[in-house]
């Protein structure tokens, strides 16, 4: 919509509706002629302006210069942390009022699509570095109210590295790239980041999940979101209850393996990216209920951790989680720059209904994130970009700075006033204003924190107790690659100590991969970061008893298997296939809401045994087995012999294979699968139980193939199959 000239409200609207698509500085291009920054048309954009056509270029031509200046300056500083990111819109629908708990307005009315903007990252990586790596992702999102915006600032995993602010800088530091030589890009397995988490106990919780296949989502569409603090939620009565905020996927929580990782950080590095983006445009559009856990105010202490503590959860089993509304995500950005880098979030940015806790680490990023903007958009005017605005109009007598887009009428720039006639005027609490809740706060003024902060491991235990014994397995593994990468034997040792605290035999399968032994009744690490006249005696770890010792909830083999929606099925096959082993195969899967694409030696086509000719998604040298769900081998003698003969084909499967992925031949392919690694393997007969248990499908008729295959898909890995743990690809 463009700017109303001679309106009244003092900020440029943009459409009320943000999922409209049309947002205040919208523009195509289509059908318009060229014109320079000032709306001169230009006719030609190909020569500079010479002197004579071999000439010297004149500095004359403004033409140039001000495209030259304009491509000079398009790069902005990227995020410190979490510049790495995808985003799309969507609407937030609320299922029931939550008037008891919330005053909330996009909380309260069921009949509003509150629309909002979602950007997933990762954290320590660069703008440019591979979605893939082993790293908590950012869930942001921006909730555009009736009553100004919301921005709920979570990551994927529940809880943090660190307790208080100030250590921000420090773990930062420690895990990005190592300053005298800038390696390794947004990895965390290096000497720096194990040093300080090695003298940080607090982050032991954190480390858990880190070096869990939560680090490694399958999807954006399929992972958590967790507001992480806890946050107060004010009714219209002012009465203040605590509140947990979780995002649970609709396609459950899923994962890679680390080696497939890797891999896909190689063959797509923009796989999440990408995976986000074709969702949306095929009209799959991601889903998450959001969810909290509410405890109210008098319970503040009946927990045997402290609910200001970061990196502690509220296991589900003590506080169930309510669902109470629904986000789908539905329109990818038309522009990547001015909406995904330009959004700025911001966890200050509240409600009335909702209001902070005195979480250390919540409270030092309601100072960062205004602050961090003011650099990386280049001014106190950032709220004005049109993806930050809010969908109600803006008031104030805040004035000037770079790039002042809103032109304020009027002589009065203050309050209180008479020559505006006293407006803006503040608004009371009947009219919306914002008002703090009244916590009571009467203390001394000290650099300290409470004991109740101090078990470091009782959560940690929990988490790696809840997990399957492959999840399990996944964290040894984790652990050793990572520590394994790490050069200084100290830090090593130290860390082993560390998990000794939280797992004997944990720590024992890293010592044996790492060839050294766990340290011999270490004792409880003490926290190193302790003010320079502190006893370190005053900052022991503490280990409480945990109510809880199993939380079903924290672990991703009890997630939701029922759906092979949007899954990427590979079917590799060549001249002379069956054309009915493919299309029955094809079109079962796709009813059920998978994406098929067919892989073979040539792109564009091949002839079927009947002469039919079936397009090509891709050859094995644009594609990869690592950015498949499952894969399945049709029928017809000449596709079977090609395939079988084909190098690349084969490897496809055995990685399948080694990644734990569902696999599927028509019987009469049966002599692809035996020409790979696992075909010594292979059962003699494929009956249910093989499905279930191996994820091996091999059946004549194809309409049978296909039920048992689904089945098989949805159980997305049988991670069973790494055992032998030795499984060459
Ligand atoms: Fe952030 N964080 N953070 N953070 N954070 C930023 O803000 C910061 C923390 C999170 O998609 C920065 O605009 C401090 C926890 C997400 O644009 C910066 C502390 C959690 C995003 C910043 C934390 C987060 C950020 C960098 C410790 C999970 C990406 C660019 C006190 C609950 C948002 C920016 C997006 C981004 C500071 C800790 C989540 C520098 C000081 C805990 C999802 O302001």
């Amino acid at each position: 919509m463009a700017i109303k000239k001679g309106s009244d409200d003092s900020v440029p609207q943009q459409e009320n509706e943000k999922t409209s698509g049309l947002t205040a500085h919208t523009t195509d291009s289509t059908g318009e002629l060229m014109t320079t920054n000032h709306g001169l048309r230009i006719n030609d954009d190909q020569n500079s302006l010479k002197a004579g056509e071999r000439g010297a270029t004149l500095l004359e031509d403004f033409i140039l210069r001000e495209k030259i200046t304009h491509f000079d300056h398009e790069r902005i500083p990227e995020r410190v942390v979490h510049a790495r990111g995808s985003a799309a819109h969507g609407v937030f629908k609320l299922y029931e009022p939550l008037s008891s708990v919330t005053k909330a307005g996009f909380l309260n009315d069921t009949s509003i699509e509150t629309p909002v903007f979602v950007r997933f990252s990762t954290v320590a990586g660069s703008r440019g570095s591979t979605d893939l790596a082993r790293d908590v992702r950012g869930f942001a999102v921006k909730f555009y109210t009736q009553e100004g915006n919301f921005d709920l600032v979570g990551n994927n995993i529940p809880v943090f590295f660190i307790q208080d602010a100030i250590k921000f800088p420090d773990l930062v530091h420690a895990v990005k790239p190592e300053p005298d030589n800038e390696m390794p890009q947004a990895a965390s397995a290096h000497d720096t980041f194990w040093d300080f988490i090695s003298l940080m106990p607090e982050s032991a919780h954190m480390i858990m999940w880190v070096m869990s296949d939560r680090a490694l989502p399958r999807s954006y569409r399929m992972m958590e979101g967790f507001g992480v603090h806890t946050f107060r939620f004010v009714n219209a009565e002012g009465v203040s209850s605590f509140v947990k905020f979780h995002w649970k996927p609709l396609l459950g929580v899923h994962s890679v393996a680390w080696d497939e990782a890797q891999k896909i950080s190689g063959k797509d590095p923009d796989f999440h990216r990408r995976d986000l983006w074709d969702a949306i445009e095929s009209g799959n559009y991601p889903e998450w209920e959001l969810g909290v856990q509410i405890v109210p105010e008098e319970d503040e202490f009946k927990f045997e951790f402290d609910l200001l503590d970061p990196t502690k959860i509220i296991p589900e089993e003590l506080v169930p989680v309510q669902r109470i509304g629904k986000l789908t995500l539905n329109r990818n950005p038309d522009n990547f720059f001015a909406e995904t880098e330009q959004v700025a979030f911001h966890v200050g940015h509240v409600v009335p209904g909702i209001d902070f806790t005195n979480d250390p680490l919540l409270q030092g990023r309601l100072f960062s994130y205004t602050d961090t903007q003011l650099i990386r958009l280049g001014g106190p005017n950032f709220q004005e970009i049109p993806i930050n605005r809010p969908i109600v109009p803006v008031h104030n007598n805040q004035r000037d700075g770079y790039m002042r887009q809103t032109i304020n009428k009027g002589k009065a720039s203050y309050h209180p006033n008479t020559l505006g006639g006293g407006y803006p005027a503040q608004a009371k609490a009947s009219e919306g204003g914002f008002t703090s809740y009244p916590e009571r706060i009467d203390a001394r003024k000290v650099r300290a924190r409470s004991k109740s902060f101090f078990d470091h491991f009782s959560q940690a235990k929990l988490f790696f107790n809840s997990q399957s014994d492959p999840e399990k397995n996944h964290i040894v593994d984790a652990l050793s690659f990572e520590l394994g990468k790490v050069k200084t034997v100290e830090i090593r040792e130290r860390m082993l100590g560390i998990l000794s605290m939280i797992d004997k035999g944990l720590a024992a399968e890293v010592a044996f991969a790492l060839r050294i032994h766990v340290p011999q009744d270490p004792e409880l690490p003490v926290n190193h970061s302790i003010p320079a006249d502190g006893d370190p005696a005053d900052f022991d770890s503490l280990i409480f008893e945990s109510t809880v010792n199993i939380s079903d909830e924290l672990s991703m083999a009890n997630t939701p298997k029922d759906s092979i929606k949007t899954r990427k099925i590979a079917f590799l096959a060549a001249d002379g296939v069956d054309e009915r082993s493919v299309t029955t195969v094809r079109d079962a899967l796709q009813s059920a809401g998978a994406v098929v694409e067919i892989i073979a030696p040539r792109q564009n086509y091949i002839v079927a045994e009947n002469d039919v000719q079936i397009s090509v998604d891709h050859s094995f040298l644009t594609a990869a087995s690592v950015l498949y769900d499952a894969v399945y081998v049709p029928g017809g003698t000449n596709s079977v012999a090609t395939i079988e003969a084909d190098a690349d084909a084969v490897h496809f499967l055995n990685e399948a294979f080694k990644h734990c992925k569902a696999i599927a031949a028509d019987s009469a392919a049966i002599q692809v699968l035996e020409a790979t690694y696992f075909g010594k393997k292979l059962p003699a007969d494929f009956s249910d139980q093989t499905v279930l248990k191996e994820g091996l499908v091999v059946v004549d008729d194809p309409a049978v193939l296909s039920d048992k295959f689904i089945l098989a898909v949805s159980q997305h890995r049988f991670w069973e199959r790494e055992k032998p743990r030795k499984i060459p690809a």
